[in-house]
């Protein structure tokens, strides 16, 4: 156990900041062993404060302080505490010169300022600048950056920070420096500076007002050819964000940079984006169309930040999903916007039901807008992000997308420059729209996930259908009762004969019912007989629904709901009935309807592929997780390998008919086309393969040698691998390797088919990748792809009925947690839900915390994340 506790921090104990930071002048000198940081900070009293502090409060975090000037005079009185720099007795208005020195070499939290492949590299969302200098580290201080870098001129010639450069040149012994000047005000976490030897892609954009943007990409050497679809997927971005926003670039220069160690996907620092490798790299030979996918939505969120979080920010930390819910918002907009709107919601909410719901129901579910943490990285979670995302959905949906644009057009207007609250977009939204949003607002303020019971009557006499809906939402940690939600239900009625029935007098098909009560009824009439509902379409508001629908009526939906979201739930929720149904015994064959539905998908002509696959996807185990209670993961696993394995069985020569009629020939293109092509061939392939089915195999070998691109290669690697066929899995894991292992991003994919696979990837399996001479314990990437894909997609293996893949999991995060509190805190979520398995497994991921919990000197990352899953700290 910890000797102290760390403690939390609560919204309701926000207070404005005692002082204000207008400018900041800073000048970083970097060396191979340290940095010495001089800053100077023009400080003055915030009037707004009504504390009347006379002291001024600075924090920092592992800092050497080496000198400390007020108005030019040396202060002598000031004290240094654990994370804070006290200087007592300040003037209103003030300079404060600082030098600290720090040692980006040892850095390996990769929080701050640190050393990634001999590049310097910064982080500082959240609180990643005090370990930089001392300063008001929160996000509603917001100051002009002056950075002035210097560094030895050969190892480091590329010298970036946010903003325009404004004076370079030559010094002393080697070095030279840059110096870059913001002129937005930006608070701490938006600062970003880069040193290294990189090369430059360079592409313009020339914005709707007729100014030309210098769009700039610096990656090492090796990936200069890998830049193209990235700086593409910026040129779109930034189109879009005119076009469906009005929003347009601000400064003249935007830039990206590359780098290998990072501890998430990007960072929208101001002006100067640092992304992952893995989320920005890519080219045909070496990244799949999935990643190509990625990098368009992950490049354009980015971008989109520097209206939703930039230049609009934060007022604090509880409030991180106004930038992140909105801006996951607007690139799953821009997505849509770029391929198939069905498709890309189909993916979203497959990720979101099973993911978010899963800790929206277990011991770390928060609202979107959280009331306390202990640290504040715990919190960049799917809730913040993704149901954060489908708030703003709700709104657009209740809204409608002329008046949303008002609203958006009018949060802009009036916050620019400003730090605000979740409250003040939903005011602004408001305000454009004349919506009441009161009881709206509760979607940010509760936590969990609400369940709708929909029951429905037929009058026959009269033709009047009448349907029921009952809202409730089960208690979370710290709110043991909810207040009704405001709902918006999108649905349609659907003839015996496939017809959409009008439901008003304006003949509308469709319409979006709104909840507001516990319970509410809604009324249909005119009808000529009983409709099949389509209810909740496009997946209209994040909830779990239930209905009563028969096995035919889900089939009858499967191809003759007019809303394709809904489709394909429907073929979900058949084949989740037909898997529990063997699970727990109530069937013990397969029923053939399945199979004749996805015979349908295969052979009716026209349909779109990308859809058919999605469609011919059973439901994950995490998802039927999700819906079971005391999950037996054997059982689930079991029950879910005997549908697909009687279904491929049963399909067999339509799945050769769909690789014979879809395989995309030609040349790799990234469009929408073609992916659905791949993915739907790809997706057959893997079915033979499965069953052992010979031309499968022959067909697998043959795309495996023969691809040209990624995707088709890595389709065929993993269908040789989750298949009978060892010998060729053994040979296609060891070619693969011999040909890649030049590419760190393609063996982390090397490694995620193996520590992912159902078939090899045991705890033996990953034991022995982390011996591998490529695993790199400092390199998140690394780390992620062998342990967090063990732990987080390998279920079978993971929960292991011998608890084995537990107790690997603590192990690694016990390692991890001495020098990344991050990587290990997000490693550790897979334990938190184990009140949701059964006993044998609940008690071995309940022992596996406990254990951690004892740990001595554990970060207070997981400290956080061990003692709120075992239910012990609020
Ligand atoms: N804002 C960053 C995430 C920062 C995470 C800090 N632990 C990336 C994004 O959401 O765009
Ligand atoms: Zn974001």
């Amino acid at each position: 156990m910890r000797a102290e506790q760390p403690q939390a921090v609560h919204l309701a104990d926000y207070r404005v900041p005692a002082f204000l930071i207008d400018h900041v002048d800073l000048r970083i000198e970097l060396f191979e062993d340290c940095a010495l940081v001089h800053s100077r900070l023009n400080i003055r009293r915030n009037p707004a404060d009504e504390s009347q502090a006379r002291d001024l409060v600075l924090n920092g975090e592992e800092l050497g302080l080496e000198s400390l000037m007020l108005d030019g005079r040396p202060v002598e009185n000031h004290r240094v505490d654990e994370g804070f720099l006290t200087v007592p007795s300040v003037p209103e208005h003030f300079h404060l010169d600082v030098t600290t020195r720090i040692h980006p070499r040892d850095n390996t939290r990769l929080e701050g300022l640190y050393q990634s492949s001999g590049m310097f590299c910064t982080q500082c969302e959240a609180e990643g600048f005090r370990r930089i200098t001392y300063f008001l580290d929160r996000p509603d201080v917001m100051a002009c950056y002056r950075t002035r870098i210097e560094a030895d001129r050969e190892a480091y010639p590329v010298l970036l920070a946010n903003g325009n450069p404004v004076d370079w040149g030559e010094l002393e012994d080697g070095r030279h420096q840059v110096t870059w000047e913001d002129p937005y005000p930006k608070p701490s976490y938006l600062f970003a500076m880069v040193a290294g030897d990189l090369v430059e892609k360079r592409d313009e954009f020339v914005t709707g007002s007729g100014r030309t943007i210098d769009l700039r990409m610096y990656v090492e050497a090796r990936n200069e050819a890998k830049c193209e679809h990235a700086l593409a997927s910026l040129k779109k971005a930034m189109a879009w964000d005119e076009e469906v926003y009005g929003r347009e670039y601000d400064l003249d220069i935007f830039m990206v940079v590359a780098v290998d160690d990072f501890n998430m996907g990007a960072m929208e620092n101001k002006g100067l984006n640092i992304f992952n490798s893995s989320c920005v790299l890519a080219s045909p030979e070496t990244a799949t169309d999935a990643a190509y996918d990625r990098i368009e939505s992950i490049v354009a969120h980015e971008y989109f930040h520097n209206w939703s979080g930039n230049r609009v920010t934060c007022r604090d930390w509880f409030q991180l999903s106004l930038k992140e819910g909105f801006t996951v918002f607007r690139d799953n907009q821009f997505s849509a916007d770029m391929g198939s709107p069905t498709v890309q919601r189909i993916d979203h909410v497959n990720m979101l039901r099973t993911a978010q719901f899963a800790e929206d129901a277990g011991p770390m579910a928060h609202p979107v807008r959280p009331d306390s943490y202990i640290e504040i990285a715990n919190f960049y979670t799917l809730t913040v992000y993704e149901k954060g995302a489908e708030v703003v959905r709700m709104i657009h949906t209740l809204l409608g997308p002329d008046m949303f644009r008002e609203g958006s057009d009018l949060y802009f207007a009036r916050h620019d420059g400003q730090a605000v609250t979740t409250d003040d977009f939903v005011s602004a939204m408001e305000d454009a729209s004349s919506r009441d949003l009161t009881q709206f607002r509760r979607w940010y303020e509760q936590a969990g996930t609400p369940e709708l019971r929909v029951t429905d009557t037929f009058d026959a006499e009269s033709g009047t259908y009448t349907l029921t809906i009952r809202q409730s939402c089960p208690a979370t940690p710290g709110q043991s009762h909810k207040e009704p939600f405001h709902i918006p239900v999108r649905m349609g009625l659907i003839a015996s004969d496939g017809e959409a029935l009008p439901l008003d007098a304006e003949q509308n098909t469709e319409t979006v019912l709104e909840l507001t009560g516990d319970e509410h009824s809604f009324q249909f009439s005119g009808l000529a007989e009983r409709p099949v509902p389509s209810l909740l379409r496009g997946f209209s508001a994040p909830v779990k629904l239930d209905y009563p629908w028969t096995r035919d009526q889900l089939m009858f939906l499967m191809s003759r709901d007019p809303d394709g979201f809904n489709r394909w739930d429907a073929g979900q929720k058949l084949a989740v009935d037909v898997i529990l149904s063997i699970q727990q015994g109530r069937d013990t064959e397969v029923d053939p309807r399945l199979v004749e539905a996805y015979r349908t998908l295969l052979t009716t002509p026209g349909l779109d592929r990308a859809m058919v696959a999605r469609m011919l996807a059973l439901p994950s185990t995490a998802w039927l997780i999700e819906l079971t209670d005391e999950a037996d993961v054997a059982a689930i696993d079991g029950a879910r390998h005997q549908v697909e394995q009687t279904v491929a069985r049963a399909l067999r020569d339509e799945l050769v008919q769909v690789r014979a009629d879809h395989h995309p020939g030609g040349s790799y293109a990234f469009e929408p086309g073609q992916v659905a092509a791949r993915s739907l061939s790809n997706s057959a392939l893997t079915l033979l393969t499965r069953i052992g089915d010979e031309q499968g195999r022959e067909q697998a070998l043959a795309q495996f040698e023969q691809a040209t691109n990624m995707t088709d290669r890595l389709a065929a690697l993993k269908a040789l691998v989750d298949s009978p066929f060892s010998q060729e899995r053994e040979d296609a894991l060891a070619r693969f390797h011999a040909d890649w292992h030049h590419d760190p991003q393609v063996v982390e994919q090397w490694f995620a088919v193996q520590s992912g696979s159902p078939w090899i990837g045991n705890v033996n399996c990953v034991t022995e990748l982390l011996a591998h001479p490529a695993f790199d314990w400092k390199n998140p990437n690394k780390v992620r792809m062998v342990i967090g894909v063990f732990a987080g997609r390998n279920l079978t293996h993971f929960h292991s009925p011998d608890g084995s893949g537990h107790r690997f999991l603590g192990e690694q995060i016990r390692r991890l947690d001495a020098f990344n509190p991050q990587i290990s805190a997000q490693l550790a979520q897979p334990l938190t839900r184990w009140r949701q398995y059964a006993p044998h497994l609940r008690d071995s991921m309940a022992g596996i915390l406990r254990e951690l919990r004892d740990l001595p000197d554990l970060s207070r990352d997981l400290y956080e994340v061990v003692t709120k899953s075992l239910g012990e700290s609020g």
